[in-house]
């Protein structure tokens, strides 16, 4: 239990509970006896059927619960937001930023406009819990600094491990935009993240990010009157959620992601022939037999297609019936195949039927989820789902929550569609990291106002695997990431 914080005028209750479960076939009914009996004023309960998990530590962190609840306004990121080396929590919610150390305890806590929104097409970025925050050291003073925007079109930078504005610009627009919406610390120069990508929609009608400007930050924070390294109003982006940038040609300089890929000079580097729009995007090295890294775009409309593709060149696409793929999870989840494995969840609104490409763009698997979900799984399916690397061998599994509900949450085999671990929860929020640091990823769910962590503590089969937060493109998309492209 920690003591309680008052800051900004705000009391902060604070608790934090770090609970050892330990569950094995034979001791299962004994523990969940003892599970149940630990948790009786939450009504807690784990339910593990799984050889792959026997060992889960939970944590529960309780975030402040006097805040305006705008159901999927706001997210969850993990950085290192006091610069301990260890990563934090920033929580966003409608009105509400917050930061908690690694170990519960809050850091700062801020009413503030921040921009967060619901559904892009309509309410404009980040989309469905889109965090609406980026986390960096950008001014090089070996500090971290948290950055967001507000629906004033203020860029806020504040101090990381105070919490204490360290400024405030005010921005200007494109028109026929309301403000900017949508940021993303960048490196556009080769200097690091020293550069910011800003991002908006159209107001009128169906709302889509087209509209880019990059600056430097340190203009940002030096000059009066900052100029844009570039801009453009010509973005193809994905329809429901914000930018994500990657140096796919691995030359030390950021690209913007989307239908068209922009250099970091600002050029169009390369275009996609999209008959519908883009549903979810996804960057990774899919194909380690090509040099850098390829974005895979999930089409909704014109063939449904899967593409595949880098700063160069389309390498294919892919559909499977012309079933729209509307979500996916891209992971090693056939090692013995080369490459990284696409899995599309499929759209239907119940009774989902996934599917899966290798890395050529070969259909490897379908199945229905109705076969393989477990008993009361909520027919409409899985959402927000991740890949994870959870029990630390090569093969990535994936974790999604119920679809739809503030629901349980699971881990499953996407190749099989097999539910190896299931949690009784009610996730409004479910996010996967690294926070624990031996690698390995944990699943982080808010439900109502706590954080709860689990995490793997079976023996971990590589622990001198390199941290997961080294490489650049998984520590961008664990930042930027929102409900359709977690
Ligand atoms: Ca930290
Ligand atoms: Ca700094
Ligand atoms: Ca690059
Ligand atoms: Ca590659």
């Amino acid at each position: 239990m920690h003591s309680t914080f008052h800051q900004e005028g705000y009391y902060i209750p604070m608790v934090m509970q770090l609970i050892r479960v330990r569950l094995s076939k034979s001791s299962l009914f004994v523990l969940c006896l003892v599970l149940a009996l630990s948790f009786t004023g939450c009504k807690y309960r784990t339910d593990l059927k799984v050889s792959h998990s026997r060992v889960i530590k939970l944590q529960i962190i309780t975030v402040d619960d006097s805040w305006k609840l705008r159901k999927g306004e706001g997210g969850v990121i993990a950085a290192d937001v006091n610069d301990d080396g260890r990563r934090d929590f920033i929580i966003t919610k409608y009105d509400n930023i917050a930061a908690y150390d690694n170990s519960g305890k809050n850091i700062w806590i801020k009413q503030i406009d921040i921009q967060v929104s619901t559904n892009s097409e309509n309410n404009g970025l980040p989309g469905w819990l889109g965090a609406g925050v980026q986390a960096s050291d950008v001014d090089a003073d070996l500090r971290t600094e948290v950055l967001f925007l507000t629906k004033k079109n203020m860029l806020h930078i504040i101090d990381g491990a105070t919490g204490e504005t360290e400024k405030v610009i005010l921005l200007q627009h494109p028109e026929g935009t309301e403000r900017w919406e949508h940021l993303v610390v960048a490196n556009f120069r080769g200097k690091g993240d020293r550069d910011l990508l800003l991002q908006t929609t159209n107001t009128d009608g169906y709302r889509m990010g087209k509209y880019l400007a990059a600056y430097a930050i340190e203009d940002l924070l030096g000059r009066e009157n900052f100029s844009p390294l570039w801009t453009r109003d010509d973005f193809i982006p994905c329809a429901h959620n914000g930018a994500r940038v990657a140096d796919l040609n691995q030359d030390g300089k950021d690209e913007v992601l989307g239908g068209t890929i922009i250099g970091p000079d600002g050029n169009i580097l390369m275009k996609i022939e999209l008959k519908g729009h883009i549903d979810s995007i996804y960057v990774s090295d899919v194909r380690p037999d090509i040099p850098g890294l390829e974005v895979v775009a999930l089409e909704e409309g014109g063939g449904n297609r899967i593409f595949l593709y880098n700063h160069e060149r389309l390498i294919w696409t892919a559909h499977h019936e012309h079933r729209e793929p509307q979500n996916a999870a891209i992971g090693n989840f056939m090692p013995e195949s080369p490459g990284l494995e696409i899995w599309c969840r499929s759209r239907f609104d119940e009774h989902q039927k996934p599917f899966m490409f290798d890395s050529s763009g070969k259909l490897i698997s379908a199945y229905e989820m109705d076969s393989v979900a477990p008993e009361g799984w909520t027919v409409k399916g899985v959402e927000t789902i991740f890949t994870v690397d959870w029990t630390g061998k090569s093969k990535q599994l994936a974790a999604a929550k119920e679809r739809h509900r503030s629901g349980d949450v699971a881990i499953f085999d996407p190749l099989s569609g097999e539910f190896l671990s299931r949690f009784n929860e009610k996730a409004g929020i479910l996010y996967v990291a690294d926070v624990s640091g031996d690698w390995r990823e944990e699943l982080i769910v808010l439900n109502a106002n706590e954080l709860r962590i689990y995490e793997n503590q079976d023996s971990n089969p590589s622990s001198n695997h390199h941290r997961l937060w080294t490489i650049d493109h998984y520590r961008r998309s664990k930042m930027t990431w929102n409900y359709y492209s977690p």
